[in-house]
């Protein structure tokens, strides 16, 4: 099995947490902006080839790497939420940082400035759960996991900061003591 991908991206780390969970043999293959725009479709990290399986978004690899292993994926309507809120905010934030690049932001964008927007009320709502959080004891369920890789790398990329959203900083805390999150962290090779 091949995941393409990155070692920053967060999308890429929720899908190492996950394989590393369930003890799944894999290989990384580093995936640049330009490779990935010649060899999949979305034009996007990760994809995944498993024999003649092709998977083209981490929602479904994250289901072929749970349902492999006989385990549900995203079961409770509150955390699939969780997972999904989490994800507008990785994905607007994500859009941001590269159109960043290109010069391109808020200020030059009604749109774009709708997107910031976004972003900022979405942790406003995360700061509200974030202190309920993990629900469960045993295990990180998949939708704290997709706040945890967000949170991570919105820091790493200079994002966001969490001097207050206090909840979200514990949270976060709490998540880098698990060693399958701590031995991932975002980093550039
Ligand atoms: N919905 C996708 C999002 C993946 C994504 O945005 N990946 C970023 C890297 S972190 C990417 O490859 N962006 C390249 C681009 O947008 O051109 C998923 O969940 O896999």
């Amino acid at each position: 099995m091949q995941l393409y991908g990155t070692y920053t991206s967060p999308y890429v780390r929720h899908c190492r947490i996950a394989l590393a969970e369930t003890g799944q043999d894999y290989e990384l293959i580093e995936t640049d902006y330009a490779q990935s725009a010649r060899l999949a479709p979305a034009k996007r990290v990760p994809f995944l080839k498993a024999g003649d399986l092709v998977l083209n978004d981490s929602l479904s690899i994250l289901k072929f790497i749970r349902e492999s292993a006989r385990r549900a994926f995203l079961p409770d309507v509150e955390d699939c939420d969780l997972f999904a809120l989490t994800n507008t905010a990785l994905d607007t934030a994500i859009n941001l940082f590269l159109l960043e690049k290109d010069g391109l932001g808020p200020a030059q964008s009604g749109y774009l400035a709708r997107q910031a927007a976004r972003v900022h009320d979405i942790l406003e709502a995360l700061e509200g759960r974030a202190g309920a959080l993990p629900a469960k004891t045993d295990r990180f369920t998949d939708g704290e996991l997709r706040l945890g890789c967000f949170l991570d790398w919105a820091l790493f990329r200079e994002r966001i900061t969490l001097t207050e959203h206090i909840e979200l900083a514990a949270f976060l805390e709490r998540m880098k003591e698990y060693p399958c999150f701590a031995n991932t962290p975002p980093r550039v090779t």
